[in-house]
């Protein structure tokens, strides 16, 4: 009877394949205005002067306002002290920064004007990057602060001296460039402002968070206050940050009295939708004859961009947390910094902070199996941990479960490693062949956010995740939730969950989220959360609404509750399978008082949690690459990835599979083709796709998958995350099979992303110096 496990098509499927699903772009209520945003064009700049005139007699223009005219509304909600503007006020940070915004009667009109604001800039020395941003008399991103540096948790000496005593030692600098998030649809605001208050239509994992902070900004109740998601065409973390036009579309419609409506174009979003990643790292480590890892010393620099917020300043929390990965190393010592820039704020992206960590452990662990002419493999066999519960460096991090060594024998079983070292043999030996080159990664990442308490410093993330199960008078669930997902599959999955432990069957069950007026209170998505806390959620209601509805049962069979059991699509006396009722009698008479047990009150058959969960849980699992790189033009092809997953229970293993391959196709991208880049100016160079390449399914590789499962024990499903793995496990794998193919050349190392240019300049120069 249960669904869990069941390859059980997506439910959300048929709107969106008939194209009714209804995006922000799709609604179009009577008198919408639509707003467009007036970007700077310099990194850095004082405002001397905005002109509107000219925008403001053009057609259809309703407002122009700039940062005078918004001098009474707050700053944009974020850290304290930190907060941005709704619009630049005498200065701009990044180029892209809000300078004024247009409203008009319709798009065209809207972006037309904006064109003819006239903003008189000068110019200003520029930090484009934190090597700029730290350097000795750098210009200040924000002048209310000593230094572009924010916050920072120095290594000290800690470690060095069990660094020194190691028979081995060796260092690595790692600079990860950012990435543009590039979800299908850029993202946008609908807001109305009506007679009961405002309503915002937007597409956001947080909901119930940005309807707290739109009530507190406009100074009314959260009753009169109300967020509805639309359709999502993917978030990819992107669309969990407070920009300024999701408060400046709301005060635009009150004051004009109309609903105003603001999408983003795709070139706005490649400079105005939070970029990702964005590391240095400096790697120190110690180790033995037998690969062995003694000591782990590492210093994250995150670079936050113009104006931190609270998810960006987390990763390189979370990316120190995790930087041990899935080894045992006695001694690990980290730090961190966040540095302001002028170049666009930086933010979660899919992993956000793990992918980081996993590239500095398992570039580390390659660089160890090098120094001593040690397979990778055997190297990472000989440090991973083997018991569990584990506790790591961090107290964030308690290991639940997981069996990394029987992911990396499941790897080799898939992949035919043996074969794959003597046909690299073979090629090396042939001038004419292009060179082959196998990497790992035995990764892991933390998932799951979080159990109570262990986020309170990352603003709204964790700590609990809203669901109520409620079965109506026909017999069919619903299943409402705080959760807001954007793509995953939510739907399907937590309807899966609730037919299992309800035995209603699955097309009787509806998921209901997303509009704040309809759940009133809820977290959302991040940190790969739904599934481990939500889904958790639907089966501990929905355990709830069992024993409730087995007490109705019992009274009208007549038989004692505990003899009573759930049968298909309703309740039968254990023994007696004749004695039956179906779900829909129980959630009808579960009204009437004269035919429930006297001490219940009447009432639906429904039951709300909270869920918390103990402890984050903790994905993990081994990824294989093949690279073959051409040895004129330096082109990295993949030839296949090996993908081995421990998710713990796999609720649906076709989307699980889905969520891989996203993931990896992220994670792909990073490894060889994405890269946002600044000049020194601050000028983004990388402004459009054809500067930016977001890969199609023509470079996505094929894939082999298969999944080990240690069940979580932070709930009772086993279910770990598994949104973010692909994008964490796979950037690794890609680069260490590159620096396998180029290590005769003696190279050791190669940044993100790795472009034909750079492979072919160390093929050309035959020099480790990418
Ligand atoms: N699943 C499963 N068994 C498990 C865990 C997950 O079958 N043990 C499947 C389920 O179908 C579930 C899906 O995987 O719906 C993802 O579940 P989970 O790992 O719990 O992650 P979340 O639902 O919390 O999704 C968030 C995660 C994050 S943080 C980002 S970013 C992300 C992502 O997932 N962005 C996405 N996946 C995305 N997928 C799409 N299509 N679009 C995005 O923007």
């Amino acid at each position: 009877m249960s669904l869990i496990g069941a390859r059980v098509v997506r439910k959300e499927d048929p709107a969106l394949l008939t194209g009714q699903g209804a995006f922000v772009d799709d609604l179009a209520p009577t008198g919408c205005a639509f707003m467009a945003m007036v970007p700077s064009s310099e990194a850095h700049a004082r405002i001397v002067s905005i002109g509107t005139e000219e925008a403001r007699r053009a057609p259809g223009v309703l407002a122009v306002w700039t940062a005078a005219d918004v001098a009474d509304l707050p700053l944009v909600p974020g850290p304290p002290g930190l907060q941005r503007p709704l619009l630049a006020a005498g200065t701009v940070r990044y180029l892209g920064e809000p300078v004024a915004v247009v409203v008009a009667n319709d798009r065209y009109q809207a972006s037309s004007a904006a064109a003819l604001v006239v903003v008189d800039y000068e110019p200003l020395p520029v930090a484009a990057n934190v090597a700029a941003a730290m350097a000795a008399g750098a210009p200040l991103v924000n002048p209310d602060l000593p230094s572009n540096v924010v916050f920072e948790q120095g290594l000290g000496d800690e470690g060095l001296a069990e660094l020194e005593a190691c028979p081995h030692r060796a260092t690595l600098r790692i600079s990860i460039p950012k990435c543009a998030p590039s979800p299908i649809e850029p993202t946008g605001c609908l807001a109305d402002w009506g007679p009961t208050g405002l309503t915002e239509w937007v597409p956001f994992q947080a909901p119930h968070h940005l309807r707290t902070m739109l009530s507190r900004f406009f100074g009314v109740s959260q009753d009169q206050t109300r967020v509805i998601l639309p359709e999502i065409g993917g978030g990819f973390g992107s669309k969990i940050n407070f920009v300024p036009e999701l408060f400046l579309a709301p005060a635009l419609s009150r004051f004009l009295q109309r609903p105003v409506k603001y999408i983003q174009t795709r070139s706005e979003a490649m400079q105005s939708m939070y970029h990702g990643r964005g590391q240095e790292q400096e790697v120190e480590v110690g180790f033995d004859d037998d690969g062995r890892i003694l000591v782990l010393r590492a210093m994250v620099t995150q670079d936050n961009g113009a104006y931190p917020n609270e998810t960006g300043m987390g990763l390189p929390v979370l990316t120190t947390t995790m930087a041990a990965g899935c080894y045992h190393i006695p001694k690990v010592v980290t730090g961190w910094r966040n540095v302001l820039t002028h170049t666009t704020p930086v933010a979660a992206y899919r992993g956000a902070g793990r992918p980081e960590a996993a590239f500095l452990i398992e570039r580390t662990i390659d660089l160890v199996a090098d120094e001593l002419g040690l397979d990778p493999v055997e190297v990472r066999r000989r440090n991973v941990i083997r018991t569990f519960p584990y506790a790591t460096h961090s107290p964030l991090a308690v290991y639940d479960s997981g069996d990394y060594a029987g992911a990396l024998d499941e790897l080799m079983r898939i992949m035919d490693y043996e074969g794959l070292r003597a046909e690299q043999e073979r090629r090396r030996s042939d001038p004419d062949a292009p060179l082959l080159g196998i990497g790992f990664s035995s990764w892991l990442e933390i998932a799951g956010f979080g159990p109570p308490g262990s986020l309170e410093g990352f603003g709204h993330l964790g700590s609990w995740e809203s669901v109520q199960v409620r079965i109506q008078p026909d017999g069919s669930a619903i299943v409402y939730t705080g959760a807001a997902p954007h793509g995953q599959g939510t739907v399907t999955t937590f309807a899966q969950i609730a037919a299992s432990e309800l035995g209603i069957p699955f097309d009787k069950v509806s998921v209901r989220y997303g509009d704040t007026a309809v759940v009133p209170q809820g977290i959302g998505t991040m940190g790969s959360r739904i599934t481990p806390i939500g889904g958790e959620g639907v089966r501990t209601a929905s355990g709830k609404v069992v024993e409730r509805a087995k007490r109705i049962a019992a009274h009208l069979l007549e038989a004692a509750p505990e003899d009573v059991v759930l049968a298909e699509d309703g309740f039968a006396v254990q023994g007696t399978p004749s004695r039956t009722i179906a779900w829909s009698e129980v959630a009808w008479k579960s009204f009437q008082p004269l035919e429930i047990p006297s001490d219940l009150e009447p009432g639906a058959l429904d039951a709300t949690v909270f869920q918390q969960v103990s402890n984050f849980s903790f994905p993990s699992g081994a990824y294989g690459c093949v690279v073959e790189i051409d040895r004129q033009t330096g082109r990295v092809e993949i030839r296949r990835m090996y993908l081995v997953d421990d998710c713990g229970t796999v609720i649906n293993p076709m989307l699980a599979e889905g969520q891989v391959h996203g993931g990896v196709a992220q994670g792909v991208a990073q490894a060889l083709y994405e890269q946002v880049v600044y000049d020194d100016a601050g000028t983004m160079l990388t402004g459009t796709f054809m500067d930016y390449l977001v890969p199609s399914a023509v470079e996505i590789p094929p894939f082999t998958d298969s999944f080990v499962c240690t069940p979580s024990t932070s709930n009772t499903l086993g279910a770990k995350g598994i949104g973010e793995s692909g994008s964490v496990g796979a950037p690794p794998a890609v680069v260490n099979a590159v620096v396998d193919a180029l290590s005769p050349l003696g190279v050791r190392h190669v940044d993100m992303p790795v472009t034909p240019e750079k492979v072919w300049r160390i093929l050309r120069d035959g020099t480790a110096t990418p």
